[in-house]
């Protein structure tokens, strides 16, 4: 949670022994978190990618803490202060608050003026790893997003280190050049030969019948990852980026985290890059998923896990005794770029790990989504209302749900108390992360196959296939339901749910 300087870490590194203690320290205390609300501020911030200084925005406290960690069973009591000479909005994902304090522009609230600041006060009944970003425009590509972390109080007690890791993809691009060449409004310029400067739908449909060509974005990135889905392409990436980030650092400088010697560690990871699938590698670790979007599921062994959009994964790792460092890596899918942090001992030898994988790796689809099991499943009941959503685009990067993009689009009737599933029918040749907001919701089926999986708020929709979601109608109000990638949504690919008490 800490976002510690270079300079910081290197002072840290010199009094090592007090590192081993330094995660308690890192946390409030309970009587603290209880005393007053948290400020969060909307500002710019510089950091350093690849050598040099980009300016992006951050989400910090006072005290300089990127992000939020608080505890279930207190309020969420924050206030936003916007510090930027724009408009911003702040949603908290993964939390379940009053529609009104949901943080979506127009439909929960205005946006929030230069210099305006709003207090945020609701109820924080569960734990989990959530995140906040950005809702307004593209500013999420521009880093505003940081950690959202409740604690299980029930934990309090226990000796596990948490490492909580904020991924992101990264460019030096204006965000908003990007959507206009993927609309191909002709920004590219004299030079850009950049793949998303050519029309998305055009580009897809030349793939399609010339599957073997280099495609878009050079090393490793060949036709034959494109075919993991099995019938007909799949197009894995809209937008180029210049690095990957984990903590805001690449693996030229990555985050060195401490941990004790056969110490038990906490993974809460979570995705908040715009358009980057994932897979999370633990490289020689095994490790435990034990929660996913911060809801429990029965765990899960293993050492390679898809990790979509705006998802959190919580692993559970047990360090083996002795000292040691251990490379914990994000592999862009399709691609070999990846970012990515270390765990060492006091004593482990941090050394310089290469910035790509040796292979580039396959799509991320649902092959773990199908082994997830939720330990709080939904009740068993009978669905009292269906929905089909479906993914459809139209040239131009236009992305619409049930042939509407947002503006134009019907909202999805819904009664309180209903038990509701939602079946996302995807006609395109890309997976989108889908969000619905103010809920939890149980995947039950993927592509036909009913399986009582995990309940979470992201789930990934594969390209040409289906996935259906269930959820009960226990929070009334106005909620997006929306594709996180983010250019999809700027293309449109966003409805509601709205229903009264
Ligand atoms: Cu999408």
């Amino acid at each position: 949670m800490q976002y510690t300087s270079r300079r910081q870490f290197l002072a840290s590194v010199a009094a090592t022994s007090a590192l081993v203690a330094a995660p308690s320290l890192l946390f409030p205390t309970r009587a603290a978190l209880a005393a007053s609300a948290s400020t969060i501020r909307v500002d710019t911030r510089v950091i350093e990618v690849n050598g040099r200084a980009a300016t992006v925005f951050g989400l910090t406290q006072p005290d300089g803490t990127h992000g939020l960690v608080t505890e279930a069973g207190q309020r969420f009591r924050v206030r936003l202060e916007n510090r930027l000479d724009e408009e911003t909005l702040i949603h908290w994902h993964g939390l379940t608050p009053p529609w009104q304090q949901d943080g979506v522009p127009q439909l929960s609230q205005p946006p929030l003026a230069p210099g305006a600041a709003y207090d945020y006060d609701f109820p924080l009944d569960r734990p989990g790893t959530n995140w906040m970003h950005s809702h307004h425009g593209l500013q999420e590509q521009r880093l505003m997003a940081a950690p959202l972390i409740v604690r299980d109080p029930a934990e309090a007690g226990t000796d596990i280190q948490d490492v909580v890791v904020l991924f992101h993809d990264f460019t030096f691009r204006d965000p908003d050049e990007i959507l206009a060449g993927l609309r191909g409004g002709g920004h590219g310029g004299a030079g850009h030969v950049a793949a998303e400067h050519r029309p998305g739908l055009l580009r897809r449909m030349m793939e399609t019948v010339m599957p073997m060509r280099g495609m878009d974005h050079g090393a490793g990135h060949g036709g034959m990852d494109h075919g993991a889905m099995g019938a007909g392409m799949v197009h894995l990436h809209d937008v180029d980026y210049d690095a990957f980030l984990a903590n805001d650092r690449t693996l030229d400088d990555p985050e060195v985290f401490r941990v004790e010697r056969g110490g038990r560690v906490r993974l809460r990871l979570i995705n908040g890059a715009t358009a980057t699938n994932f897979w999370l590698d633990l490289g020689r670790l095994e490790g435990r998923l034990v929660a996913v979007d911060g809801m429990p599921v029965a765990p899960v062994t293993g050492r390679r896990f898809e990790f979509a959009i705006a998802q959190r994964l919580d692993i559970l790792l047990d360090l083996p005794a002795g000292e040691g460092t251990w490379p914990v890596f994000a592999v862009r899918e399709g691609e070999r770029a990846r970012t990515g942090f270390i765990l060492a001992t006091p004593r482990g030898t941090v050394e310089r790990v290469a910035g790509d994988a040796a292979e580039p790796v396959q799509a991320v689809g649902l092959a773990l989504e199908r082994r997830l099991r939720a330990t709080q499943p939904l009740a068993l009941q009978e669905a009292d209302r269906r929905h089909t959503v479906t993914i459809t685009e139209a040239p131009g990067y236009i992305w619409m749900l049930n042939g509407a993009s947002h503006g134009d689009h019907a909202p999805l009737d819904v009664r309180a108390g209903e038990r509701v599933e939602i079946t996302f029918n995807d006609q395109t040749t890309m997976a989108h992360p889908m969000h619905l907001h103010g809920h939890h919701f149980q995947v039950v089926a993927i592509n036909g196959e009913r399986f009582a999986g995990a309940v979470r708020d992201t789930v990934l929709v594969p390209a040409r296939g289906s996935v259906t979601i269930a959820f009960d109608a226990t929070n009334p109000g106005k909620w997006a339901l929306h594709c996180h990638h983010l250019y999809h949504m700027a293309g449109g690919m966003m409805t509601t749910v709205e229903y009264d008490t």
